[in-house]
């Protein structure tokens, strides 16, 4: 039997669980008949709630399953969390048996869920649509494995590399698609981060304003906290939402205290070889502290800079207006590249235009 359409409708249902369920995955499952039809559906719908497969048996509501077939997006877990095993739930209802798209990346289970079915006789087939199931949980897998969230890092940016003039100005370089689909990606992540120079010139909410979706956290780094407390990122109604990173002595200030009373998270960090805060403190404690699987880097050119030089970008997406704005303020800073063949490289994965716009998607090519 073909799954792979019934696996493309439970990475459906999978992508409902978007914004409510990080750090845990997003699965989906879906229940069939001996003659393939779907009998009941069941996604992950919150953090420490039921797992998708019990969503799914819980629908289904049957004693038992002998004739029936569970296909899940990712491996069934086998290990007390939050909640109970789903392999002994699946062994207790008798499936006959089960598809998994993906195995679970979280070293608690990768493999051994789909080997406690088989022990117990369950016909288990893997690897259906298994790059899309990956996909689907890649900010998981880096989160789980590494503990450190998964980063997106999002540049708007003329076509001859600016992000804005000079002076700072960069409303707007691109235009209202483009803008609408940063909107969208940032439904998707736990965080966006913004370094003190683009807050200071953009004053920015940092909000999802045109989807119907929870708002990301909002992660400030300001070495020295020179930022004025007036600044809308500080006024929204979020403001435990708000994690704000500096220097060890700028966190015992007068300035820190009062941030810190109005509910802003207040992270001192130390700063490394260059002066800067050391990014990979700023990671760990974001996904180890406040649990984030992913963040959205949105600028400017000195925290995109050293984001690159740190290696710590994942993922890219670059909106590209057809602009020219000569020697404005570029994207990236001073990289230190001797020759060019040490440029960093780019694989792009996907080109599309976003209205007069071209969106790149691209990774750090690994040759
Ligand atoms: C599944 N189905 O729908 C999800 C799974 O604390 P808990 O009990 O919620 O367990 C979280 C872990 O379970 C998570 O780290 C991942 O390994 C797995 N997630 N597994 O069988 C699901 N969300
Ligand atoms: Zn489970």
């Amino acid at each position: 039997m073909n799954y792979e359409p019934l696996m493309r409708r439970a990475i459906e249902l999978a992508l409902r669980g978007t914004g409510y369920v990080s750090p845990n995955p997003r699965v989906g499952a879906i229940i069939i008949d001996d003659d393939g039809n779907i009998i009941a559906e069941g996604w992950h719908k919150s953090y420490g709630g039921p797992h998708a497969e019990v969503e799914a048996i819980n629908m289904a509501n049957l004693a038992s399953f002998e004739n029936y077939t569970l296909i899940v997006t990712m491996e069934p877990c086998n290990f007390y969390g939050k909640t109970p095993p789903c392999t002994d739930l699946i062994i207790d209802k008798k499936f006959k048996k089960v598809v998994v798209g993906a195995l679970d990346p979280n070293p608690k289970v990768n493999g051994q869920g789909v080997d406690k079915l088989k022990s117990a006789e369950i016909e288990v087939i893997t690897g259906v649509l298994e790059q899309e199931c990956q996909n689907l949980n890649r900010f998981f897998a880096k989160y789980i494995i590494h503990k450190k969230p998964y980063i997106l890092l999002k540049i708007a940016q003329t076509i001859d590399g600016n992000i804005a003039l000079k002076n700072g100005q960069s409303k707007w370089i691109t235009c209202e698609e483009s803008r609408l689909k940063v909107q969208e990606l940032r439904t998707e992540v736990d965080a966006v981060l913004v370094g003190k120079n683009t807050i200071l010139m953009d004053n920015p909410f940092l909000t999802v304003r045109d989807y119907d979706a929870p708002n990301p956290k909002k992660v400030i780094l300001d070495a020295e906290l020179t930022l004025p407390l007036d600044l809308n990122i500080f006024k929204n109604p979020e403001r435990e939402s708000t994690i704000l990173f500096c220097s060890k002595p700028a966190s015992k200030s007068r300035k820190a205290n009062t941030l810190s009373l109005a509910g802003i998270k207040i992270e001192p960090i130390t700063n490394n070889e260059f002066g800067f805060l050391n990014l990979n403190d700023v990671l760990t404690i974001l996904a180890e502290k406040y649990n984030i699987a992913s963040m959205m880097v949105e600028g400017g050119s000195q925290v995109f800079t050293s984001f690159i030089k740190e290696s710590l970008v994942d993922e890219f997406h670059i909106f590209i207006a057809p602009k020219i704005l000569g020697a404005g303020l570029q994207t990236f800073g001073h990289l230190m590249i001797p020759s060019i063949n040490k440029a960093t490289e780019l694989d792009v994965k996907n080109i599309e235009k976003t209205g007069t716009d071209f969106y790149v998607t691209a990774k750090i090519s690994d040759k």
